[in-house]
């Protein structure tokens, strides 16, 4: 099965669409923001979720234009809801970036384009970028943290607490948002330490004045005890699965 031919093609044939799913402020009980899922509709094998072509868009390079392609889509879309939607005035944008992205010299540059070309609020603006890509990146290019940061735009290191976290890099690259690894949220039941952890980890951003997301949130006990712990931000299926751009008016219409 030759995915990585079919890839090269699958932006300009258009195969490439992107989900949205909410992410909660528990306090409001109402969505903040919407994080972008890619999927490739593909000709003979279907919805093809991002665990099966992501890691060839990486390794062929096939990850820089479709990366930049997201990313003026999602704050495009985003956009939209914000000017269109009642319940959207406030929504923030969460963009998953890759290594290969961050690394790339123009990368501040095509933020900075997407963003005046959709108009949004830079601020309103999230990268995701995952744990091991920080500490993984030997040349993490401290210059585009910088003027990324001086433009306004958030960083959220994902799947915190699944990498080898030195965290030395907390310190320099003024993230605004961690989000804690399903993982966690997943042991919370059957593990004690698991919570623990979390705690530990509200403790470390809260001095660190970082938000911080809980991921994975599928069941009323998982939710009750992040809210024990004092989580404000989470995600997951138990509000809703990733879902196409059609269908988030009508998930934002079922808020007040
Ligand atoms: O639902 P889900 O299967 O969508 O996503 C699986 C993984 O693929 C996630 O860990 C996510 O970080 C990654 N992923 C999803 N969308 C993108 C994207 O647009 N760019 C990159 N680099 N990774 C993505
Ligand atoms: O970018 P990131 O690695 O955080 O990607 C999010 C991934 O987590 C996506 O694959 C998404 O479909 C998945 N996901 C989101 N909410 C839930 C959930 O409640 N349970 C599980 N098992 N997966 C989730
Ligand atoms: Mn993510
Ligand atoms: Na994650």
């Amino acid at each position: 099965l030759d995915l990585e031919s079919d890839l090269r093609l699958a932006l300009d044939r258009d195969e490439l669409c992107l989900y949205y799913q909410p992410i909660m402020d528990l306090e409001a009980g109402v969505p903040l923001g919407f994080e972008e899922l890619l999927r490739w509709q593909h000709p003979a094998h279907g919805l093809l979720m991002p665990d099966r072509f992501v890691p060839i868009a990486e390794e062929t390079g096939l990850i820089v234009p479709i990366g930049s392609w997201l990313l003026k889509e999602t704050l495009n879309q985003v956009q939209q809801w914000r000017r269109d939607l009642a319940e959207g005035p406030d929504l923030t944008a969460a963009v998953n970036i890759s290594g290969r992205q961050l690394v790339a010299e123009d990368f501040p540059d095509i933020v900075e384009t997407a963003i005046r070309e959709t108009g949004i609020d830079p601020s309103a603006v999230n990268l995701e970028i995952t744990e091991t890509v920080l500490m993984d990146e030997p040349d993490l290019p401290k210059e585009t943290l910088q003027r990324l940061y001086r433009m306004g735009v958030g960083l959220s290191i994902d799947d915190f607490g699944t990498g080898y976290s030195s965290l030395s890099y907390l310190k320099w690259l003024s993230a605004r948002t961690l989000k804690i690894d399903r993982t966690f949220v997943q042991e919370l039941a059957a593990d004690p330490r698991a919570g623990t952890v979390i705690e530990l980890v509200l403790g470390m951003a809260n001095s660190l004045k970082l938000d911080v997301v809980a991921e994975g949130v599928e069941t009323e006990s998982q939710l009750r005890e992040l809210r024990r712990l004092g989580v404000t931000q989470a995600q997951g299926f138990i509000w809703s699965k990733p879902i196409p751009a059609e269908q988030v008016p009508a998930f934002l219409s079922t808020f007040p």
